[in-house]
């Protein structure tokens, strides 16, 4: 049973024809397709599997809980309203200019380090996020810029951000990686991968423990822990989903299943691909959605946030999407296949959007090209802005560092080092 590509949890494992066959029950399995989007070759069901290694029924009602049939919005046969539709179709197409944006300033030489573009991935950042409250949360990971940007963070001051300049929501010391805005409960991109899990798993306990222990009883706030696949593979991910399920926290992990972790597929690395059954191992729902509609994980989203809200614990979501950019800028994107890539650009998520909402009668092309021009220019002044910021002063370099400056960055003289005009030169230019 499934609605909107949502997929309830079966009583099934699922491999692929040629991963290694690693238990007794594999070789007894029937082969079929599989609504797994992103698989390339036909996926072995197992359907054998013995009654002690079913789920307990619980996790399925669970999952059932989630993806249960309930349309978004009783308002006739749409599934979102039209200031909302065009609310989602200006948060993903300003996330798809300023990216561009980001490509034609990084090989310009306006910033500085790696930047991760998020192209193509739109659907589930404008998905999720556009139906958060301010005080909710959103931690992310290197790919950030676009999340940031959903969550309220001025265009200006993420495009100051990736200048460098003091304009930008660090004040130019994050750079492109470590968007965060107290204000806007952005609690940061982190690029060592899978640190932010930790920090998100944090916020929601805090919410709890506000809610339960001090009795502020309106914080019913949530948190969305975005990460990539290959990140889904990392320890941290793990322990964070037995604390989540443990105290029952208002968060959702969202599984942005791009296929590839830098040049590695996500099947080649991942002994079970489907991400989305890690929830009931940890006793949490688990739900797999295609996450090149923006619609299916607004419908997703909708569901695991208002869980969280209510208290009834955290939700595990892969969307299966794809970039349309190599890992980073400075990527040449050799290794995927260009069938493929045509395969998922044919599946732009934005165009989708744009079909649906003329389709359906709630936008007129004129309206959905005014929302287009509007963007174009919000970008626009985000780079004019950006680029007459000052940069910050050398004195800048230090600060928030912990550790002792002394001797690293304090001199003999009391000084600090890197007012030195010598002190970088050769390593940056600040
Ligand atoms: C702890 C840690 N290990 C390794 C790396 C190197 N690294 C950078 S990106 C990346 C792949 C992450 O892939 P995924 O989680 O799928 O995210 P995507 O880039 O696809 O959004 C790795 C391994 C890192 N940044 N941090
Ligand atoms: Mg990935």
């Amino acid at each position: 049973m499934s609605l909107s590509g949502a997929k309830i949890i079966q009583p099934l494992c699922i491999r692929y024809p040629d991963m290694p066959v690693i238990s007794d029950q594999a070789a007894n399995c029937n082969t079929t397709s599989t609504p797994f989007l992103g698989s390339t070759r036909t996926l072995r069901r197992i359907q054998s599997v013995s009654a002690a290694q079913r789920r307990p029924a619980s996790a399925i009602v669970a999952v059932a809980d989630v993806v249960k049939e309930k349309k978004l919005k009783s308002n006739k046969n749409h599934l979102l309203t039209k200031e909302e539709g065009l609310e989602v179709y200006e948060d993903m197409i300003l996330g798809r200019v300023f990216e561009d944006m980001c490509a034609q300033m990084y090989y310009r030489g306006k910033m500085f380090g790696f930047v991760h573009l998020y192209n193509g991935q739109e659907a589930v950042s404008s998905g999720f996020i556009k139906l958060l409250k301010k005080e909710d949360s959103v931690v992310s990971t290197y790919r950030d810029h676009v999340h940031a940007l959903s969550k309220g963070v001025p265009a200006r001051a993420v495009m100051s951000e990736l200048f460098g300049k003091t304009t930008g929501c660090c004040r130019g010391q994050g750079g492109s990686m470590h968007m965060f805005s107290a204000e806007h409960n952005v609690l940061g991109g982190f690029a060592f991968i899978g640190e932010g899990i930790p920090v998100a798993t944090g916020a929601a306990f805090t919410s709890k423990y506000k809610r339960e222990v001090l009795k502020e009883a309106d914080c019913d706030h949530v948190t969305l822990a975005f990460f990539g696949d290959g990140t889904a593979n990392n320890g941290q991910f793990f322990e964070c989903l037995n604390m989540a399920a443990l105290w029952k926290l208002p968060i959702v992990f969202v599984v942005e299943n791009n296929l590839w972790a830098i040049g590695m597929s996500h099947l080649r690395a991942t002994s079970d691909p489907e991400i989305w059954k890690k929830g009931p191992a940890f006793g949490m729902p688990g739900v797999h959605v295609d996450g090149m509609d923006v619609l299916k994980v607004r419908e997703v989203a909708q569901e695991a946030i208002g869980r969280a809200r209510r208290g009834e614990g955290p939700t595990l979501v892969e969307c299966e999407t794809y970039r349309f950019r190599g890992h980073s800028l400075a990527d040449p994107d050799e290794l995927r296949d260009p069938a493929e890539k045509a395969r998922y650009a044919a599946r732009d998520p934005i165009t989708a959007l744009k079909k649906y909402l003329i389709e359906s009668k709630l936008a007129s092309e004129a309206e959905l090209k005014a929302i287009e021009k509007k963007i174009d220019e919000v970008v626009e002044d985000a780079v004019e802005f950006a680029n007459e910021s000052p940069v910050p002063s050398r004195s800048q370099l230090l600060e928030n560092v912990f550790a002792d400056p002394k001797g690293f960055g304090i001199g003999p003289d009391g000084r600090y080092r890197c007012e030195d005009p010598k002190f970088t030169q050769g390593t940056a230019q600040v």
